[in-house]
């Protein structure tokens, strides 16, 4: 009685949500996936939401070729997995209480529990895992690229406006002068572009792509008086605006022998998107569910 009772409320909900061959089981979740970390062997994904109180979960087991869903080897990389209802799981619950009490909590809330627990016992996953890198300088990518051959893409041929081998788009430091280009002033914004960007010295060059920013003749980098690698953190007490750093300050004119160029650190943003395919939840069996995405960023470090 209960099962058929089950199978009643699932039917209900699929003719609700039938969407031609993709059925969207998601009723109202949001699709941005969060990960659980509390298991070391396992990969735990999961998505809440409430009113009604509701989950969709994935298990699987943390290995070489699993790690590489979140690690991949190259871009636009696929993965697949079987689901077997062991160690590969699919579930999707229902409760008294926010899930997120239960759901990986170290200290569960006792007054909620899981009222149904739909669990697959075949299917598919299939994992697609992108990503997009980004020096994170607060110019988009596609403004930081003359896009020369007209593909719109920042990766291919990209503008290297210091040609120190990184493109401007990845290059933190757009003119090596070790003053990160968010720092810089180039005042980016969607209306003005680069338009405002701060030029010290008027020369027609801005700050974030002039390697000297005063126009004294001493490159910015080597205006760095206590060598740490930082020019904005160097003062002239005797300069008529001892307030000024140094690299700003065309008064102040000595020259540091500081040669070494910071590393360059970007962002690499991952998506990845999760598709259960054929699944079998016990009482009904699905085509696609598009499960969700879920996305991290790491940041990458070169020299
Ligand atoms: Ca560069
Ligand atoms: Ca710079
Ligand atoms: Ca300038
Ligand atoms: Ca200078």
């Amino acid at each position: 009685m209960q099962k058929l009772l089950y199978l009643l409320c699932f039917c209900l909900l699929v003719s609700a949500c039938d969407d031609g061959d993709v059925i969207d089981v998601k009723l109202d979740f949001d699709k941005e996936l969060s990960i659980c970390n509390l298991s070391a062997g396992n990969y735990f994904l999961y998505d809440t939401k409430k009113n009604p109180s509701e989950s969709l979960s994935l298990i699987f087991p943390k290995n070489s070729r699993t790690d590489s869903i979140f690690n991949p080897p190259k871009n636009n990389y696929k993965t697949t997995l079987t689901i077997n209802g062991t160690t590969t799981l699919f579930n999707y619950r229902t409760y008294d209480g926010s899930p997120e009490n239960l759901i990986c909590n170290l200290l569960p809330d006792a007054t909620t529990h899981i009222l149904k627990d739909y669990a697959a016992n075949s299917g598919t996953v299939t994992i697609i895992t992108t990503y997009v890198d980004d020096d994170d300088d607060g110019i988009p990518a596609d403004v930081e690229d003359a896009n020369l051959d007209g593909d719109n893409n920042p990766a291919t041929n990209p503008t290297d406006s210091d040609g120190d081998g990184i493109p401007d788009y990845l290059d933190a430091d757009d003119d090596n002068d070790n003053v990160l280009t968010k720092d810089e002033k180039h005042n980016y914004n969607k209306i003005d572009g680069l338009s405002k960007a701060q030029d010290t010295d008027g020369d027609g060059i801005p700050d974030y792509l002039d390697n000297d920013d005063d126009g004294d003749g001493v490159l910015t980098r080597h205006e760095d008086a206590n060598l740490n690698g930082n020019p904005m953190d160097d003062r002239d007490s005797s300069s008529p605006t001892p307030g000024v750093p140094r690299y700003l300050d065309k008064e102040a004119k000595d020259t540091y022998d500081y040669q070494k160029l910071n590393k360059n650190r970007y962002k690499r943003t991952y998506t990845i998107k999760f598709y259960i395919n054929n699944v079998n939840l016990d009482v009904i069996s699905l085509t696609e569910i598009e499960f969700g995405t879920y996305t991290y960023s790491i940041m990458i470090e070169s020299d």
